[in-house]
């Protein structure tokens, strides 16, 4: 018998390498797809023709199509992705993001348990949840957000994922998972809205671009190594929580500098806080400061301890940072040069 998994937020960065993912293991995989106005199936492409991949018409805010889902696909793993995943539009959409990001698994854990006790399940948590928490942070450390999205993530950890274990004995594990990228990457997030902008640059489809804080300081990962980890927390013996993280974090700035090194962009900067600029070798400005880009509250710096999954999984992350950005960034210029 194959295994059979859902996958809700399949069309998004980390759904897409999920699938793939899962489909080579030789899994039937199931995908939750909200209804949108644009082909939501891009990020999938081929994958949709996979005669192991079916899909279902549903939504995190709406329990019976969570339960259709569920009833159809009969999953022996869930993996909830869907979220309001965007850390800055939470602080504009704070109401949207508690309620697809909290109210909407307590929607998908209730329905499951009444359709599959014992399916296993997993919930994509994040570094957010540590918020303001010194580095290096791991599964011990304490959790302080600083933002609707993170708060909305800590409180469906603490309810759902924690309260469901421990009181209901569901096998639900949280992968508390750093900042991961890929050319697969929504393109309003810092590293591949780098990435598009200097290779529009490169190519002269654009002359500048802006950006908010460039000290604050992430641990960038690849997320065709993060997916792997999700997999495998659902196949211990009993269910846990894990950091997953490099190690080593990075500032904005510094992935500027990587990406504009792959792409053969000499920068110099000059100035200081909102007057500071960078510029290319002819000396033309390429990089503005704009202060619409910065965050209300900020989480300034970030880096995991994965020791954890390191031992009892067997993971470890493959792709470095400078190797992450190149990749990034030659992804965007090859696709733009094409539409050029
Ligand atoms: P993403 O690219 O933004 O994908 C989010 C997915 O959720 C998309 O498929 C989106 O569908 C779907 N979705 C949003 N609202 C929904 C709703 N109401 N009902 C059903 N589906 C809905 O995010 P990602 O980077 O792949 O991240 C995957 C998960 O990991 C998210 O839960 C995120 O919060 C969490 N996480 C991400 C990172 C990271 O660095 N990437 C780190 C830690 C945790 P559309 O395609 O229709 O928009
Ligand atoms: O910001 C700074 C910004 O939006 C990273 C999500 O996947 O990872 C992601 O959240 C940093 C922040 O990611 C711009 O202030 C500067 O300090 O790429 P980001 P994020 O907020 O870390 C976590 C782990 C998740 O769970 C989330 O789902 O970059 N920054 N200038 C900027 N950020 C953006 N987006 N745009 C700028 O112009």
């Amino acid at each position: 018998m194959k295994k059979r998994a859902l996958i809700t937020g399949i069309t998004g960065q980390d759904g897409s390498y999920l699938a793939d993912y899962l489909l080579g293991l030789g899994y039937e995989v199931w995908g939750l797809v909200r209804r949108t106005s644009l082909d939501p199936m891009l990020r999938l492409g081929e994958l949709t023709k996979h005669t192991g991949m079916h899909i279902n018409y549903g939504n995190l805010r709406d329990s019976g199509t969570l339960r259709f889902a569920l009833e159809e696909s009969k999953p022996d793993e869930i993996y909830n992705l869907a979220a309001q995943s965007d850390v800055g539009i939470s602080f504009k959409c704070p109401d949207e993001t508690m309620e697809i990001n909290y109210h909407g698994l307590g929607r998908l854990v209730h329905e499951a348990v009444r359709v599959r006790p014992d399916v296993r399940i997993y919930q994509a948590s994040t570094s957010e949840m540590f918020g303001k928490t010194k580095p290096p942070q791991n599964e011990l450390s304490s959790f302080q957000p600083v933002s609707p999205y993170g708060e909305a993530k800590l409180l469906a950890h603490e309810h759902f994922v924690k309260g469901y274990r421990e009181k209901h004995g569901l096998f639900i594990c949280s992968g508390i998972l750093f900042n991961h990228e890929s050319p697969h990457r929504g393109e309003h997030f810092v590293t591949r809205k780098i990435t598009i902008s200097l290779s529009k640059i490169k190519l002269g489809m654009q002359d500048s671009f802006s950006l908010g804080n460039l000290e604050a300081k992430r641990d960038w990962g690849f997320a065709g190594d993060y997916i792997k980890a999700m997999h495998l927390m659902l196949g211990r013996k009993t269910p846990a929580d894990y950091v997953i993280s490099t190690g080593i974090s990075h500032t904005v700035r510094e992935f500027v500098e990587a990406a504009a090194r792959a792409l053969g962009i000499n920068l110099s900067w000059s100035g200081s806080g909102l007057d500071e600029v960078a510029r290319d070798d002819k000396g033309k400005v390429i990089l503005t400061i704009n202060k619409e880009y910065y965050r209300p509250n900020e989480v300034h710096h970030l880096m995991g301890d994965s020791t954890k999954a390191r031992t009892e999984l067997g993971w470890s992350p493959e792709v470095t940072f400078d190797g992450l950005a190149e990749m990034m960034a030659k992804a965007d210029y090859e696709r733009l040069s094409k539409l050029r």
